[in-house]
């Protein structure tokens, strides 16, 4: 069944056509999914050839899966990278994309504002296997160079940052991994391909948590890689295939449903942030806003250079302490207390007491994560039902 997908397609062109697209055995438009935990061989030889790499073909879905392949594919190809991989969760590509690059002994660069899982899997697991990981305030890249010695094997930043909204500049970055011999890895969970291709700006590796804007409706957890074939076949090889923490084909299937929506499910998360952002800005109730978007953000310019839009992300803090807070998210109504991001509905959250809290209070001020930060997901709601449920809830206050 031929389907062309043009590269110089727009984007939207390119996620709903993608390379997952139609089904050659059957026309199926919607791809199949694969169900199946083992593929059986032609023959013995069949199978000893498959596990020697000299045939092509399927052998067992911890191995590869034709669902999780497609995409695979499909993300290499909105990240303009040339191969992907699919994980179990975002956790799981880090952990894996970590274990690919350093070994007892070695040490990598991260900055100091990122996931509160990621952090955690950076301190508390990464330190038993002999790998440490050096964790500075990369909004001063100097502090990243500073810290990079001849047992550093990459540099890792998320931009935007979760969860202060802070950017890293990804081509002056780059520029000093590959300076130093080193590799950088960037997160691009929170501006997705549509707002932002790092690979397009030197990085070498791009990582999400697909959990988020990729499958954009909250009903999976997923992880996913894109880089050079090279790295993208050593990371499955050496790490994944034998730490086991990969997609499943059902959740795989989820993601490549959600990416078809996904520039306009972007363009409205865009269009409702910037407008949540600007209604905060001039709240009386509120202390400070951070969103890319607006003026004033430190990087906004950064943000201008290196993102397509500015993302539905924006955190900010409440006049008062942690009590004028909690009141305010207990009155809320529309927005949904909860962790995670990037779902049709608007989340809201605390990160210091909950996706945050395995920062110590020392390490939440060196990464400028303030105790009144609360963090709001902007859905794709009517924007004026959710900034009417914030604002009768910051009334409460
Ligand atoms: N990277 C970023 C930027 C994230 O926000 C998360 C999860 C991860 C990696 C880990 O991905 P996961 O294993 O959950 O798929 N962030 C969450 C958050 O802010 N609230 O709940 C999860």
């Amino acid at each position: 069944m031929p389907h062309k997908v043009d590269e110089n397609w727009g984007f939207a062109s390119l996620t709903v056509h993608g390379s997952g697209g139609i089904d050659p055995l059957t026309g199926a438009v919607s791809p199949p999914i694969y169900q199946s935990s083992t593929f059986a061989f032609k023959n013995a030889q069949h199978g000893e050839d498959l596990f020697k790499g000299e045939a092509a073909g399927y052998i067992y879905s911890r191995l590869g899966n034709p669902t999780i392949a497609g995409l695979e594919k499909e993300m290499a190809f909105l990240e303009k990278g040339e191969a992907g991989l699919a994980f179990g969760s975002g956790m799981s590509a880090s952990f894996n994309i970590c274990i690919s690059l350093c070994s007892a002994g070695e040490n990598f660069v991260s900055s100091n504002t990122i996931y509160g899982g990621t952090h955690a899997l950076h301190k508390k697991v990464m330190p038993r296997l002999g790998i440490e990981p050096r964790e500075v305030d990369a909004t001063d890249l100097n502090n990243i160079e500073k810290a990079i010695d001849d047992k550093t094997k990459y540099i890792f930043i998320e931009t935007p940052a979760n969860p202060n909204l802070s950017l890293v500049d990804i081509e002056v970055c780059a520029e000093i991994a590959h300076r130093h011999d080193i590799l950088l890895v960037v997160d691009n969970t929170f501006a997705t391909p549509y707002l932002q291709q790092p690979l397009t700006l030197g990085a070498d590796i791009v990582m999400h948590s697909a959990t988020k804007y990729i499958g954009g409706h909250g009903d999976c957890v997923a992880g996913l890689a894109v880089s050079t074939k090279e790295f993208i076949n050593h990371c499955r090889k050496m790490s994944l295939n034998d730490t086991g923490g990969v997609l499943s084909p059902f959740n795989a299937w989820l993601l490549l449903r959600g990416l078809k929506t996904l520039t306009v499910r972007m363009d409205r998360h865009c269009e409702n942030g910037m407008r949540v952002a600007q209604f905060l800005a001039f709240h009386p109730k509120v202390e400070w806003v951070s969103y890319p978007g607006l003026r004033y953000h430190p990087e906004h310019e950064l943000a201008k250079k290196q993102m397509r839009k500015f993302g539905g992300m924006i955190a900010f803090g409440i006049k008062g302490g942690r009590e004028e807070s909690k009141r305010f998210l207990d009155n809320l109504n529309l927005c949904t207390l909860a962790v995670s991001l990037g779902d049709c509905d608007t989340l809201i959250s605390h990160p210091s007491s909950t996706t945050h809290s395995s920062y110590t209070d020392e390490e939440l001020a060196e990464a400028n994560i303030a105790p009144n930060l609360i963090r709001i997901s902007v859905g794709i709601e009517d924007c004026s039902d959710i900034m009417d449920d914030l604002n009768q809830a910051l009334r409460k206050i």
